[in-house]
């Protein structure tokens, strides 16, 4: 068990296995995600319907993270690093503590961090009020996360970016001989940048054996369904060629995505798993907007009151 495993939800009962609570750590992310979309009057919500399962099996089950040594209630922004700002920050240390053999978690399309955000509320790494601050100027707990923003280390709002910012990263660990892992989490989107793919060129030269990567392919793109944008397929033989090993899993089954990492690390090339996701899991409403799933804007205040009332619905099936 992670560490992480170790300081989740004080509401989890020891007979509770680990795909149920990953179940159940997702039902709130949605829900939290939803309540603030009403309170936003719009948000990034099919993103945590896809993905709410893949980042708790990530949190839960995967990263070997030790406890968060950031504050319950995030810090303002202290403005960009540099050697004349030593107040600068970044989100990480809600990720817990850097050490040789404990693994990073760099968080690519930012768009999701209010997934994040809900999802670290939930393992108590963040505070209750963690968003009361949500998207607000000075706030480092923004709409789209960058740097400071709790839970990510980079800021990758330029997307397809981060991934060559975290090989970067496992090369470096690799030659200090740590054996902590780097994961990335990134959406499908940024496998039609070209970065994307010299990163991973990059990675299999320098047979970099300590970066996994989980990708949420919800098949949906800013500009609707990502086959009709511009297609990746097929994803996995590409991975494959490029060198990678490669898992495509049901990304709402935790544990096919958490059996995809199991014993990774000693070898010589990159981890990528495709989690293949639905992305109104949970949220049935939003078919209807389909295929312009990206971002929910409401168009009425009809809509807004069916929204309204699902998550009302959603707070009284939750277990108490
Ligand atoms: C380099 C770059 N190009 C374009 C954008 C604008 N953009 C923001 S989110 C997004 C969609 C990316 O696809 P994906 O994350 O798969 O979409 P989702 O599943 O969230 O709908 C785009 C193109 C960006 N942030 N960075």
């Amino acid at each position: 068990m992670s560490q992480a495993a170790a300081t989740a939800s004080p509401a989890a009962s020891a007979a509770d296995s680990p795909a149920s609570e990953v179940r159940r750590v997702a039902d709130a992310v949605r829900r939290r995600v939803l309540d603030y979309t009403l309170k936003n009057n719009g948000g990034y919500l099919s993103q945590a319907c896809s993905s709410a399962e893949t980042l708790a099996t990530l949190y839960l089950r995967v990263l070997r993270l030790g406890p968060s040594t950031a504050p319950l209630v995030p810090r303002p922004f202290a403005g960009v690093p540099g050697p004349d700002n030593p107040d600068a920050f970044t989100g990480a240390d809600y990720n817990g503590p850097r050490a040789p053999a404990l693994d990073r978690f760099i968080f690519s399309p930012v768009h999701y961090a209010l997934v994040l955000y809900s999802l670290l509320i939930e393992l108590g790494r963040l505070g209750p009020n963690g968003l009361d601050a949500f998207n607000q100027d000075g706030s480092t707990v923004e709409l789209i996360g960058a740097e400071h923003s709790p839970g990510h280390e980079v800021t990758a709002g330029s997307l397809g970016q981060a991934l060559s910012q975290a090989g970067g990263i496992a090369l470096a660990r690799r030659l200090k001989g740590e054996t902590g892992r780097v994961w990335v989490f990134m959406s499908d989107g940024e496998f039609q940048e070209g970065q994307t793919w010299e990163a991973f060129a990059a990675l299999a030269h320098h047979r970099i054996g300590n970066l996994g990567v989980y990708i949420d392919a919800n098949a949906q793109q800013c500009d609707g369904a990502m086959a009709d944008t511009m297609t990746i397929e097929p994803l996995a033989e590409r991975l494959r060629a490029v060198g990678a090993e490669v898992h495509e899993v049901d990304g709402h089954d935790s544990d096919a995505l958490a059996a995809a990492a199991e014993g990774f690390g000693g070898g010589d090339r990159p981890l990528a798993v495709i989690a293949r996701t639905d992305p109104c899991r949970g949220v049935e409403l939003m078919r209807e907007r389909a295929p312009k799933l990206h971002y929910l804007r409401f168009k009425s205040d009809a809509e807004r009151q069916a929204y309204q009332q699902l998550l009302a619905a959603l707070s009284v099936e939750a277990p108490a």
